[in-house]
Formats: structure tokens, C-alpha cells, sequence
């Protein structure tokens, strides 16, 4: 590092302290915390987006400032990868170093070291490329701009603010601009809206109705997603949509959004007896969760929610489909994988086993299942609570290519299924779970199907779960293995988890310290909605008689 560059990391961390007494860890999906503490931390984090830029010789960096479904006070900082994915696992524990680092400094000295470690060239002769996104949050101008801070403290760093973006939209831009390909917000549209008509028009005409499953309501969380989706609905006219909690005069993700509605089981704010029936969605406040419900009739806001699960069930079925038209006996069969995590509903692995996919689990968090989804043609993955995508092979869609181009001799349907593939390709976002692709693929193909929303949660019946969060001393106490169903320490709770679950028909239950926030999470599932609740309760209690603050 030359003197130049020493000076330049020194004065500009001085006016970023770090926050006393506080401990910051690169969780599930970035830092976040309460964003009064956060200058500090997104300051560095800029840094390490720099430095991330320069590492890739030169490839573009995304920095977004998101706390996602957290409350409206949060907020966070994650960094996305030069493919649009999560960064390397390889950084975080750097990104923990420097975060916790006491002074100017320790810092410059840890960044110094890492750079030598890792060969990055720290004398301005190569020029790295941040690009920053936030959501509504009040906090999230002021951390863009110590975000800029760090990353112009970096000599020949230049940060390109995006404003107010989806985190899916920067995880796709990021990518885009890697590949050389249209990276503005109006091509991300264009892509979206064009490859959506695209599978409408390769519907099969059957008579009458264009738009046989009616309207569509949408809770936005009142975020980001609002804004964005009305956007998507101008340039698109066979969608019958109603957009609600876009941020008028609600408060972020307070009683609205995926989250919520996923995980409460009950209407979002601004839902009532006057939509019964009618599909509904909800986004998160960062627009890359999505699940669907509908309102049931005099149920005290009670709803069928159509999960994450579902959502990934609808794709594989219909991805299935379109191969199988494809499928020619002693041609290249393209691999396809589906993964979730342990908080999947039984039912639905039940479900995809029986179409005869492969499935795999992973721990939580999208760096998991995103990896793990890589390793096929056509990797399929989501969490429960809404978050996922499909992401195609440059082998698959190399062969999906020439068979665009085959001869005649091709029936129609094919060549149909071929071009439906194409399209849910361009659709779907390949950096990362995307609310509003995923929408307009489920719109999608649902429409193809002619469905309504209960006939697509008829697929299978969820078993009743519920979750529960508990407060801990210290959640880093519980350490678990085997995909996060089994718990390693503290020694003698998954004995007294099982000894629980045993007593019940068909229980499932497991806790895991939580990556967001600072909590562990209990998961049950059994037969009936009262011995799910049972589960969960007593093994939320068990919790804290081993870990609370009461524990001894
Ligand atoms: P944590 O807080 O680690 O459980 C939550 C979600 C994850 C993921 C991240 C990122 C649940 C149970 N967990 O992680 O699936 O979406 O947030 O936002 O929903
Ligand atoms: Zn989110």
C-alpha cells in the first residue's frame, strides 16, 4: 500500500468510529443491525467493495443497503459477487475483521495485510467499479453516502449510485454489466415485460376468455416494490393487477409484506371480507420475497397462504412439462435439481419426490441454496418464505440455442416448449430470488395452465407448522449440523428436542440461531395445527431453559 493510498484510508475512517460495545457479524444475508450504528460499517464494507472490485480485476461490484423484511429502524449492507451473487464465503470473515477493527489504524493495517494475502493491487493503477442500491429506508441516504465514502477512499474506486432499486434489480444490473450485456433499470423492465409476453403469447388458444384467472392484488410491504411494480404494469397490459401498501402512508414492513403474511399466517394490513377469494401477493420490503394467499371468508383475517414451497412446486411442474415435451429418448437430458432448506414444508418434498425430482437441502440462506442450485442444468430453489429462482446452465441454454435453430421436421409444440424455456430463462432472475420475475412467472404460468390460486395450492396440503422466535443470552451457543435439522451444541438439546417431537404424529421440529437477527428460531411442523403450536411451545421453552437469560 503505498503512502498515498494509507493517508487516504486514515482520514477518512477517522470520521467514521465504530459503534462501542457491539459485536457485528456478516449473517445469513450481510450486516444488519439497528442502522444508528451503522455508518461505520457500511464505510468499510464500501472498502471491501473496492477492494472486491480489484481482486476481479476490475469486474463490477454491487454494495445495497437493505435490511429486507426487518423493521423500518433497521437497516444493512450485503455485497454482491461480479456473477450477481452473494459474495465469496471466502470474504466474510474479512468483512467481520474489518467491521469489528477499534480504530483507523488496526483497520488500515488488517486491510493492508489482506491485500498483500491476497495479491490486490493497492496502487491506482487499476480502477474498480461499485454500484450502490438502497431501499425506502428513512437511514439508507445517509449509508449510501458512507458507502460512497469508503469506496472512494479506495484510489481508483468509482461508485455509481443506482437511488432507490430492488435488491434483486442491483443483484441483475451487477450481472448484466459483468456480461456485457443492457444493464439499465429500463432494460431490466424490458427484459421482464417482453419475456413475460413472450410466454402469454405461446399459451395454447383455447376459446373465449385471454385471461381466464382474473385480477390480481399485490401487498408491497409498503417498500420498494410498490414503486417498481407499477412500472412492470404500465408496460404491460394482459396484466390485471391492483398494487396496495406501496408506501403511501404505511409504515415498512409493519403488518404488511411476505414476511408477515408468511410467517403470521393472517392478511396483510389493507385486506379484508371484500377480497375473499381473490389472489393475493405480498413482496417484502426489498422486493426479493414473494408468496401468495387468499383471504378466506369470515376468517378473522385468517388466510390460505401459498408459500415459497408451492411457488417452487408451480416452476418445477411446469419446467418438468416443457422438458418432457422436449425429451427424446437417447438425447442429452438435462439434469434438474430443486433444493430447499429444513424450513420446507413436508409436504411439499413429499410432493416433488413424487414428480420424480431430485431434491437436496441446504443450510438456510440463499449463498447456500444459490451454490447448490449452480451445480445443475436447471437448479431450482426456494425457501419457504418466498425467496427463489431457476437458474439455467450455459450448457443447458447452449442446447437450448440449437434447438431453437433445428429444422422443421420439429413439431410446433416443441419448438413452443423450446421458446418457453428461452423465456422463462430471460424472465427469471439469474442473480437472485426476484419478487417481481417470480410474479410474472407464476402470473404466467398460471395463466398456461388456466389455474386459479386454489387449484394451484391443491397441489398438496401443507402440514401445520408454526414458528417461534426465542431471546437468547447468546444465540452463537447453538451450533447445528446436517442442514440445520440437528443440534450439535449446546450438548443434551436435541435428545430433549426429540424426546418432544416423538410424542407426536408426523412432528418435525429444529432451531437454529437466526443470521438476521438476534434470536434463535424454532421450526415444528405435525399433524394438526394445535400440535404444531404444542411442538413449537415446548421446544421454545426448552431454549430458553438451556440458553435464556434466566438459564444458568
Ligand atoms: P435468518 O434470520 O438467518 O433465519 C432470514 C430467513 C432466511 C433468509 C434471510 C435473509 C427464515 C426462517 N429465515 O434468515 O430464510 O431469507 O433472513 O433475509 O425465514
Ligand atoms: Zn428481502
Amino acid at each position: 500500500m503505498n503512502e498515498q493510498q494509507r493517508s487516504m484510508l486514515l482520514q477518512s475512517a477517522s470520521s467514521f468510529p465504530p459503534p462501542k460495545g457491539t459485536k457485528l457479524s456478516y449473517g445469513t444475508a450481510g450486516f444488519r443491525a439497528d442502522a444508528s450504528i451503522l455508518q461505520s460499517t457500511v464505510f468499510r464494507i464500501g472498502i471491501l467493495a473496492a477492494l472486491r472490485s480489484l481482486k476481479t480485476g476490475g469486474a463490477v461490484i454491487g454494495l445495497m443497503i437493505t435490511a429486507s423484511h426487518n423493521k423500518v429502524s433497521d437497516n444493512g449492507v450485503k455485497i454482491a459477487d461480479p456473477s450477481g451473487g452473494m459474495i465469496t464465503q471466502d470474504w466474510e470473515p474479512f468483512a467481520d475483521c474489518i467491521a469489528n477493527a477499534p480504530d483507523p489504524e488496526s483497520l488500515v493495517q488488517l486491510i493492508n495485510e489482506f491485500a498483500k494475502k491476497e495479491n490486490i493491487p493497492l496502487d491506482g493503477a487499476k480502477t474498480a467499479t461499485v454500484l450502490l442500491g438502497r431501499d425506502t429506508r428513512p437511514s439508507g441516504e445517509s449509508l449510501v453516502k458512507a458507502a460512497k465514502q469508503g469506496i472512494c477512499s479506495v484510489v481508483g474506486a468509482v461508485a455509481t449510485d443506482m437511488g432507490i432499486i430492488t435488491t434483486p434489480q442491483l443483484h441483475w444490473m451487477v450481472r448484466a454489466r459483468n456480461k456485457g450485456l443492457k444493464a439499465s433499470e429500463l432494460d431490466y423492465f424490458e427484459q421482464l415485460s417482453s419475456s413475460f409476453r413472450c410466454l402469454i403469447d405461446l399459451i395454447p388458444k383455447k376459446s373465449g376468455d385471454n385471461n381466464p384467472i382474473g385480477k390480481l392484488i399485490v401487498d408491497c410491504a409498503n417498500g420498494v416494490g410498490g414503486e417498481k411494480l407499477q412500472v412492470l404494469k404500465e408496460k404491460l397490459n394482459g396484466l390485471h393487477l391492483e398494487i396496495r401498501n406501496s408506501g403511501e402512508s404505511g409504515i415498512l414492513n409493519e403488518g404488511v409484506g411476505a414476511d408477515y403474511v408468511q410467517k403470521e399466517k393472517v392478511a396483510p394490513q389493507g385486506f379484508g371480507p371484500a377480497d375473499v377469494g381473490i389472489r393475493c401477493a405480498s413482496l417484502d420490503g426489498d422486493a426479493d420475497r414473494l408468496v401468495y394467499f387468499t383471504v378466506i371468508s369470515n376468517g378473522n383475517n385468517k388466510i390460505n397462504l401459498v408459500d415459497g414451497d408451492k411457488i417452487l412446486s408451480l416452476f418445477a411442474l411446469f419446467i418438468k412439462d416443457q422438458l418432457s415435451i422436449l425429451s427424446d429418448k437417447n438425447e442429452y437430458q438435462p439434469r434438474v435439481g430443486v433444493v430447499q432448506t429444513a424450513y420446507a414444508n413436508g409436504a411439499s418434498t413429499k410432493y416433488l419426490n413424487q414428480l420424480g425430482l431430485e431434491v437436496i437441502f441446504t443450510p438456510t440462506g440463499v449463498k447456500y441454496l444459490h451454490g447448490k442450485a449452480e451445480e445443475y442444468d436447471i437448479g431450482i430453489y426456494f425457501e419457504a418464505n418466498g425467496h427463489g429462482t431457476i437458474l439455467f446452465s450455459e450448457h443447458f441454454l447452449n442446447w437450448l440455442e440449437g434447438r431453437k435453430n433445428e429444422p422443421s421436421s420439429t413439431t410446433k409444440e416443441k419448438q413452443n416448449a423450446v421458446k418457453r424455456l428461452w423465456a422463462v430463462s430471460k424472465l427469471i432472475n439469474q442473480a437472485v430470488g426476484d419478487a417481481l420475475s417470480g410474479l410474472l412467472l407464476v402470473e404466467a404460468i398460471l395463466q398456461h395452465m388456466g389455474w386459479s390460486v386454489d387449484k394451484w395450492n391443491e397441489l398438496y396440503h401443507d402440514l401445520p407448522s408454526r414458528q417461534l422466535k426465542v431471546k437468547v443470552a447468546d444465540r452463537s451457543a447453538v451450533v447445528t449440523t446436517y442442514a440445520e435439522t440437528s443440534v450439535e451444541k449446546p450438548p443434551g438439546i436435541q435428545e430433549a428436542i426429540n424426546a418432544i417431537t416423538e410424542k407426536y404424529p408426523e412432528g418435525r421440529c429444529f432451531v437454529r440461531p437466526s443470521g438476521t437477527e438476534d434470536v434463535v428460531r424454532v421450526y415444528a411442523e405435525a399433524k394438526t395445527q394445535e400440535t404444531a403450536d404444542e411442538v413449537a411451545a415446548s421446544v421454545a421453552k426448552l431454549v430458553d431453559q438451556f440458553l435464556g437469560f434466566t438459564a444458568s
